[in-house]
């Protein structure tokens, strides 16, 4: 070929190509879409939360607003430790608690009293804000505000004046600290507070107290790239997904309608035919609960709890806020920032080497056959660019050719969500030994999906698009192998007394201590109940795979007193014993012509040195009978009944977990819960555990 005739060849060819990119109409947009706010909230993908309060010092979940502000003294208070550890867990930014519903506010606030400014921390000179904001722009992360609007302590709450101090406060905290990505109003209200002294309930109507128009308009107005959470009944920027046990449906539409009351499905899979762009934020705490608790040092959540969530979050289209409860010296435990860090090492370890890097790629169908729509788009690395099939197409697949047999177990692919979320179904396959096997059949993308499946070696693998809701637009894929973490075993004591430790998968041994040591695999197997007797106990133990040598975390149980021996009285309902079994999945309810307060009463065999009990809900979704305010009696006789201890379970519909109280030491052989009222304001009452705590 001659030099002249290679010329108009190119020229042919690039004429193609530039043709190909300049007459190939881009996508439209199709339905909601999220504005540049909510965007770039949604690339920070992982970011801390923060809770300190006046409860921190009372061992409390909420602060009751009655709370001498002399009780709060985070001496070491180090606002650089926190960032220091969010940045090298990988976290974008953090969110601190402002303000509680103890309504003890961590900067100087000038509209009240009740704050640092009367605490004897740094001699009430002190601003926790300020040191968080500056600890912030020192390590590069943003700064975002929990400002709760339920106040327990404001004279004024549930009256307009309230409203006026809520700005005021919301103002002062928009302006004085730089900037802010998030602002987060909690919707927890449990009623009752302290109110300047007024000791009573006070109920609002959570949807038109707050005036959240004009609220809102005024923090768009101060931070116009602030992106707002709400669950108070007004649609905002982001919404709750509905538990915070850490994780959203698998099922995710960033979508939910603009008007009108969300059920909790809503709030976990969001809404198909949605016509608002809400996507949802996971929001869970380190430990079981927000503030911290000494009790808590062992229950900080294992590598395999934490990786978990990390795929039912960002692996599910939404974005992960992990709290962190500050200790009441002002410092993260190191326990919690051990496993933080963990955590870190993980996700670099499972998303180390992208196999779907330099591969190829075929489309069954590209946009007007143009190069700017093809299949390596999706595996370009770049988030602007993505592969797109015509308009009207809403089946299609994508299959990447390994160059050799490649093992992998992880699956990542991304929506162009600047055009809206679209993906309905899918499947991916892998071409293993001839013949295209399955591995998975999922619903929606969206901004990031992560599917986690066992390894399998394949030559090639075949992501379809099943349904859509318009033309696919995807931006990215990744395949990885990630090592394999060990899901720790669960610990359970019968009624007998007896422990029984079972492991998440068939492969693990499990091994144990009873003194508290570490457990190994060359501690004891585990090789059926263990016979414990009596007496209180702890119990650590690890899950170990021996074909690939590895242990999980070890998780520690302290058991109190066997409840072999007790007897549920004034019951002929042998359900009852489900709440002594040590099984959290079963549970006793009563509700046949109950009213409130509705009460069991235990006999304990003996009598015994009681400081405390342990209550735990129903653990299921659509759980009967939480138990929110309570009084709980001892007694010698089974006729005399002494009160010890009386008040609320805190955030127990939010977060159904183990309740713990303790009270003055006191002897008895008989116990008596009485439930004052439930999270349904009916008379239905459950439980799923009831131990109680001896000296
Ligand atoms: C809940 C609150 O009641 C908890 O105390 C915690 O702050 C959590 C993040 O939100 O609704």
């Amino acid at each position: 070929m001659n030099i002249r005739t290679h010329f108009f060849r190119i020229l042919f060819c690039l004429s193609f190509v530039f043709s190909a990119f300049s007459q190939v109409k881009a996508p439209e947009a199709y339905g909601p879409i999220p504005n540049e706010n909510q965007m770039r909230w949604q690339e920070m993908e992982y970011y801390a939360f923060v809770h300190l309060s006046v409860n921190t010092y009372t061992d409390m979940s909420w602060g009751k607003g009655d709370e001498d502000p002399k009780i709060f003294n985070p001496t070491n208070l180090d606002c650089r430790q926190w960032a220091r550890i969010c940045k090298e867990a990988g976290m974008k930014g953090i969110i601190i608690t402002a303000k509680h519903h103890s309504g003890f506010c961590l900067w100087p606030s000038k509209y009240t009293d009740y704050s640092v400014k009367n605490s004897p921390w740094k001699n009430g000179k002190g601003d926790i804000m300020r040191e968080m904001a500056d600890a912030c722009k020192e390590y590069g992360l943003k700064l975002g505000v929990y400002l709760s609007p339920w106040d327990r302590n404001h004279p004024d709450y549930g009256k307009p004046e309230y409203i006026t101090y809520f700005r005021n406060q919301l103002t002062e905290l928009l302006t004085n600290y730089g900037e802010i990505f998030e602002v987060w109003f909690d919707g927890a209200n449990g009623g009752d507070g302290y109110y300047g002294g007024a000791n009573e309930i006070r109920k609002i109507d959570r949807k038109t107290y707050y005036d959240w128009k004009n609220t809102y308009a005024l923090v768009r107005k101060l931070k116009p790239n602030i992106v707002i959470w709400n669950d108070n009944g007004d649609r905002a920027d982001l919404r709750w997904v509905g538990t915070e046990a850490g994780y959203v449906g698998k099922t995710n539409w960033s979508l939910l309608y603009a008007t009108g009351d969300e059920q909790v499905n809503m709030l976990r899979y969001g809404v198909e035919d949605g016509n608002a762009w809400v996507p949802g934020e996971v929001n869970t705490s380190i430990r079981p609960e927000w503030f911290y608790h000494l009790r808590e040092d062992s229950k900080v959540k294992t590598l395999s709890e934490l990786m978990d969530t990390y795929y039912n979050s960002i692996g599910r289209n939404g974005t992960f806020l992990l709290n962190f409860p500050i200790m009441p010296n002002g410092l993260i435990h190191k326990n919690d920032e051990k496993a933080a860090l963990e955590l870190a090492k993980a996700i670099k370890e499972a998303f180390a080497v992208n196999l779907a890097k330099k591969v190829k790629a075929e489309a069954s169908n590209t946009r007007g056959n143009s190069a700017k729509f093809g299949a390596d788009k999706a595996l370009d690395g770049n988030k602007e660019t993505y592969w797109a099939t015509d308009d009207n197409i809403n089946t299609a697949s994508l299959t990447i050719h390994f160059d050799k047999p490649t093992t992998f177990n992880r699956f990542l692919v991304q929506e162009y969500i600047r055009l809206g979320q679209r993906v309905k179904s899918f499947t991916v396959e892998a071409y293993v030994k001839g013949e295209w096997k399955e591995l998975a059949k999922e619903t929606t993308i969206g901004y990031k999906r992560i599917l986690c499946f066992p390894s399998v070696e394949a030559s090639k693998l075949r992501f379809s698009i099943t349904d859509s809701k318009s033309c696919p637009l995807i931006s990215n894929i990744e395949i990885y192998n990630a090592p394999q973490i060990l899901t720790a075993p669960t610990i359970i004591r019968e009624q007998s007394g007896d422990v029984s430790i079972i492991p998440a998968d068939a492969e693990s041994q499990v091994f144990y201590t009873l003194d508290g040591s570490n457990p190994t695999p060359k501690s004891k197997k585990y090789v059926g109940k263990i016979k414990t007797g009596n007496g209180k106990i702890a119990v650590k133990a690890i899950a170990y795979n021996p074909a690939i040598g590895k242990s999980s975390a070890a998780v520690e149980e302290k058991f109190d007193i066997a409840r072999t021996d007790w007897k549920i009285l004034e019951t002929n309902d042998a359900e009852a014993y489900k709440m002594i079994d040590g099984n959290p999945a079963t549970i006793w309810v009563q509700d046949k012509n109950k009213t409130m307060p509705v009460d069991f009463v235990i006999d304990l065999g003996k009598a015994e040195k009681l400081i405390g009990f342990r209550y735990l809900p129903d653990q299921n979704l659509k759980s009967k009978g939480i138990i929110t305010n309570y009084k709980f009696y001892i007694s010698q006789d089974n006729i005399n009944w002494e009160l010890v201890d009386e008040g609320e379970f805190s955030n127990i519909t939010n977060n159904p977990l183990w309740q713990n109280k303790t009270f003055k030491l006191a002897q008895a052989q008989y116990v008596k819960l009485q439930a004052l009222k439930n999270t349904k304001d009916d008379a239905v009452t459950g439980y799923s555990e009831f131990e109680v705590v001896t000296k």
